[in-house]
């Protein structure tokens, strides 16, 4: 392979597919990440993620010779810092892998370089890594371009996603910011919205939190409902036929690595301030845990009343409707949280969109459906939408499978 005019840091959900984009483009990158195994797979043309045509365009990448990972990186002009951001004990965001990526860097930035980091990050996060460059390199003051530029895509339609979403583009400056609208344009079909580093940092956030919050309100409502008997999903249907009214859907609670992750980027550094969006993940969190107790309750008086112990079908695992993604997933918490609370019940476990588990062991939905007492939908996977439940069976809809 030619020289890299790309390294690309961390190959993992956004990193692969950016970095497989960009080589479709016929430009050299270099892709790095920690794990062997991963660089390894990656290197056979293969891939070690779920997502729909990421194994076509990595395969071809690989065979091209535009693609090829190792586990340091290498000299080349534009650096993209794509790992993960997680966050420590009392949800404070740990940026630990971005600061060892820029530090693995370091020696290789040259004057005029480009360096982004696209990693969710706390506000102040690029500013920080620029300072600790320049100190460590302070021959290169202001002679790099280093820029902010989040994705979001949605998983399962990353690679459509990644080519025509509009991105917001932040630098330190303005000549980091053209450089890096400059080199987005090349493989991004969406319009690139040009601001500062710390405004690019936050819309990221800003833009989870929002759907953080708008759940939180749909969740919260279906908690009044349940109390006050009324049909949820009926009711969201008829405020959102007013002009101006959007609500989201309820469900037993918010999964995935980013919606309930991100808002706490923001309360961690502005406490006092994120009333709203620290309140939407308690709600959001506080959901899963009250389904979780509402089959509890359920089985109990079923017990009650039938004189003999439920069988219960749990309907879903994954974090959200037609996925196989396991990761943060309501669903499975409740399921896990069911089952601890086991008490000589017989449980069917139903995830469609997989065909094992190493904890859970899966029954069919149809034979679940016709086995259960209790029916759980934890998921409106499509499976789910077209069953006919007998009348007698009990039913706990947390999804608005059956609406
Ligand atoms: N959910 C509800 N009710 C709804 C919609 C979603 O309970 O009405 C739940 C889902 O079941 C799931 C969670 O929210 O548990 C998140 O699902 P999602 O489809 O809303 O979002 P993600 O996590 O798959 O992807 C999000 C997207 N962000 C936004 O829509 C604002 C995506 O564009 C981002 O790129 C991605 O986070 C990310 O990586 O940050």
């Amino acid at each position: 392979m030619n020289e890299p005019e790309v390294v690309m840091i961390g190959l993992g959900y956004i990193g692969l597919p950016t970095a497989a984009l960009i080589a479709q483009n016929k430009t050299y990158v270099h892709g790095v990440d920690i794990n062997p195994s991963v660089v390894e797979t990656i290197n056979k043309g293969q891939i070690h993620i779920i997502e729909p045509e990421l194994d076509g365009a990595v395969a071809n990448a690989v065979k091209e010779g535009y693609l090829r990972a190792a586990t340091t990186p290498v000299k080349a002009n534009i650096y993209l810092i794509v790992v993960p951001t997680p966050f420590k004990a009392k949800n404070e965001p740990d940026i630990s892998f971005v600061e060892a990526a820029t530090k693995a860097i370091l020696p290789l930035l040259k004057e005029d370089d480009l360096y982004i980091i696209e990693s969710t990050s706390p506000i102040g996060t690029t500013e920080k890594m620029a300072d600790m460059i320049y100190e460590t390199r302070p021959e290169l003051k202001d002679k790099l371009n280093i820029a902010y530029c989040p994705e979001r895509v949605l998983p399962g339609n990353v690679m459509y996603e990644l080519v025509h979403n509009d991105r917001v583009i932040g630098g330190v400056n303005e000549r980091s910011t053209e450089r890096a609208v400059s080199f987005y344009s090349q493989f991004i079909k969406g319009d690139l919205h040009k601001t500062n580093a710390r405004t690019a940092e936050m819309c990221k956030l800003v833009e989870n939190s929002s759907r953080d919050v708008q759940i939180a309100f749909a969740n919260e409502l279906s908690l009044i409902c349940d109390k006050a008997d009324i049909n949820v999903w009926e009711l969201i249907n008829l405020a959102n036929k007013h002009p101006r009214v959007n609500i989201l859907q309820p469900g037993c609670g918010v999964g995935g690595h980013c919606i309930a992750v991100d808002p706490y980027f923001i309360v961690a550094d502005y406490p006092m301030e994120s009333k709203i969006i620290g309140t939407a993940r308690e709600i959001n969190n506080y959901k899963s845990f009250w389904c979780a107790e509402k089959v509890q309750t359920t089985k109990l008086q079923f017990e009650l009343q039938h004189g003999r112990k439920p069988n219960i079908a749990l309907m879903g695992l994954a974090f959200k409707p037609n996925i196989d993604d396991l990761r943060e997933s309501p669903a499975k918490y409740i399921a896990q949280k069911v089952l601890q609370n086991a008490n000589n019940e017989e449980y069917f476990i139903v995830e469609p969109n997989i065909s094992e588990h190493r904890v859970f062991k899966l029954t069919d939905y149809r034979d679940a459906l016709e086995k259960a007492d209790i029916i759980v939908f934890l998921v409106a996977h499509n499976e789910f939408k077209t069953v006919e439940i007998p009348k007698h069976k009990v039913v706990l809809d947390f999804c608005g499978v059956i609406k």
